[in-house]
């Protein structure tokens, strides 16, 4: 490091520090943080990205287990940034599988050159603010420290994998995996006794993809999801060049609805049309491919529970009829929470699955789990023997990235101890107490509730003109005000209070079973939608950034 420079007449601020390593260093190579570092590198900037895994990806590197695919529409997901990115990169599905996202994102970053500024297989153990230097520390579990201005989080929002909390993990003799742990390495699984634990929407996926190609498939399911046809489809060449030529038309249309998906909710409102229309609408909804049917659909469905409630009884009518045993169909129709309140799992031969010979459903609501044994595991009423055990089991979402980091900020105040009761923060971007900290797809941004790369290339955009305000004006340390959090938090509160999700249990309010002492529900999206929270944040950048304190 060099040393202090003396202060001179003509020395900017940034002078007489200490100068550290790098002027911007970016924690992730998935899809945002890709997207960052093409935009920093614009800048002429000194950056780097550190990343866990071996190369880039991200989500799209890790989860690698059967049926993995995007719920967004293939041609909605792809970046927006770049013309020559869309002229040239055809997708073949309308809802890719995870393979071809990965060649989509390793193309971008070939295409760009962006490797030669990417370290892969560097855990971040911790980062400590050096006041003096106003700068960060990062410290690598290779035992290597770097140092920079502004540190940038691209740590992804369901990247931390839970393994449920259940004894006897460790005792399975037979191959077993958390589904984000999927290996590189193919897996047989013909004639082989598989066992799944989690019916969330990457169980739902496997289960539809690997129920026609194993010996046996046994389902541990504690509570039902209500699950929707996917509807995917292929891509023909005149398709891809139809839907090259209305990118413009796409993109504009992401930007106006709440999720950053092309599907926005229908203009009627639900008291004021006839149940036949309803019924209309939701049969239309049910055929069509993708998140229409929860995204696409009457608002009130999402805010009001007896809207709620008429669409349920619609939802569970589909279940009785493609599932042929009707005590099979009733298991696996939720009860305890209304359609769209937890993250709808898409699904293709998902129901269809539970009417073959070799796919057993297990409610382990009714009879829970005992332990995993040698063999496989025993509920209270049985004991079952697998060759293979699949964990579905989820991820501590959006904080839990953060957690396995420590952070230590301005006076050695700790980001897990600030985010103990509730993740608090400004605009999900910054935190007070952490400053030159910008938190892409933090809790309560944007991005974390929207079609992920729209969300993202808003708060990198975002990102990238505050870091452009702080050096073009000579600020080396920027720092959210707990005025602004306080009223950020206020505002995130009240929209979770219009939506029915404020009471669901599920990684939208920060509920995970697995954790080992209990948690209050907690505020982990913005759930005001897309169109809202860009007018936030075009609002604070041309206000000169009101909510930060700048020297
Ligand atoms: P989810 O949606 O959190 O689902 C996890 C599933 O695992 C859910 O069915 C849980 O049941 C079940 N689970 C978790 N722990 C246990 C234990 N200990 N015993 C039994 N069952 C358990 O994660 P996903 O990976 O499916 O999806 C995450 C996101 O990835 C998704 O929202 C998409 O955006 C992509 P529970 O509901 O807790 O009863």
């Amino acid at each position: 490091m060099v040393e202090n420079a003396p202060a001179t007449a003509s020395s900017t601020a940034a002078e007489t520090l200490a100068r550290p390593d790098h002027d911007v260093v970016i924690i992730g190579a998935g899809v945002c943080g890709i997207y960052q570092l093409y935009r920093l590198l614009q800048m002429d900037l000194n950056v780097t990205v550190l990343e866990a895994g071996e190369d880039v990806g991200g989500t799209w590197y890790w989860n690698r287990y059967p049926g993995a695919r995007f719920d967004s529409e293939s041609w909605s997901y792809g970046y927006s940034f770049s013309q020559e990115v869309l002229d040239e990169w055809s997708w073949s599905e309308h809802f890719a599988a995870q393979p071809e996202t990965l060649s989509y994102l390793q193309f971008v970053v070939d295409k760009f050159d962006l490797k030669p500024h990417m370290q892969f297989g560097c855990t971040v153990d911790r980062v400590v603010w050096n006041e003096g230097d106003r700068a960060w520390s990062i410290h690598l579990a290779d035992g290597r420290t770097l140092t920079t201005r502004f540190l940038l989080t691209a740590i992804g929002l369901l990247s931390a994998p839970m393994m449920p909390r259940i004894e006897g993990v460790e005792d399975f003799n037979g191959q077993a995996f958390h589904t984000y742990h999927w290996p590189k390495e193919p897996i047989d699984l013909t004639d082989k006794r598989v066992g799944i634990i989690g019916t969330g929407a990457t169980g739902v996926q496997v289960i539809g993809a690997i129920a026609d190609k194993v010996g046996s498939l046994t389902v541990f399911q504690r509570r039902p999801n209500w699950c929707a046809p996917l509807h995917n489809s292929k891509i023909s060449e005149e398709e891809m060049a139809e839907i090259r030529s209305r990118y413009d038309e796409i993109f504009a249309r992401c930007a106006e609805t709440p999720g950053g998906f092309v599907h926005g909710p229908v203009d009627e409102r639900f008291f004021e049309t006839e149940r036949a229309e309803r019924l209309a609408l939701w049969e239309e909804l049910y055929d069509s491919p993708g998140f229409g049917i929860w995204l696409g659909n009457y608002r009130e469905v999402l805010m009001d529970e007896t809207a709620n409630a008429e669409f349920n009884e619609f939802m569970a009518d589909k279940i009785r009829q493609r599932v042929k045993d009707p005590s099979v169909a009733e298991k696996l129709i939720p009860k305890d929470h209304g359609f769209g309140v937890q993250r709808v799992p898409m699904e293709t031969n998902y129901y269809e699955a539970y009417n073959r010979d070799n796919v057993e459903l297990v409610d382990i609501g009714e009879t829970p789990i005992e332990r995993i044994t040698a063999e496989g595991l025993r509920t209270t009423d049985r004991e079952f023997e697998f060759d293979i055990l699949i964990y579905a089991t989820g991820f501590d979402a959006i904080t839990g990235a953060f957690d396995r980091i420590d952070f230590v900020g301005v006076d050695d105040l700790k980001l897990r101890e600030k985010w103990d009761n509730d993740p608090i923060s400004y605009l999900g971007m910054g935190v007070s107490g952490f400053p030159n900290l910008i938190t892409l797809a933090g809790p309560t941004s944007g991005s974390v509730s929207t079609n992920f790369p729209r969300g993202i290339e808003l708060a990198v955009d975002w990102g990238t003109a505050l870091i452009r305000h702080a050096i073009d004006n000579d600020i080396t340390r920027i720092e959210v005000t707990p005025e602004a959090e306080e009223r950020w938090m206020e505002h995130v509160r009240d929209m979770y209070g219009m939506l029915l999700l404020r009471n669901a249990r599920s990684w939208f309010t920060g509920y995970n079973a697995n954790f080992t002492r209990e948690r209050r529900p907690r505020h982990m999206i913005y759930a005001g939608g897309n169109p809202r929270y860009r007018k936030k944040l075009a609002e604070e950048a041309s206000a000169g950034y009101p909510g930060f304190r700048f020297e």
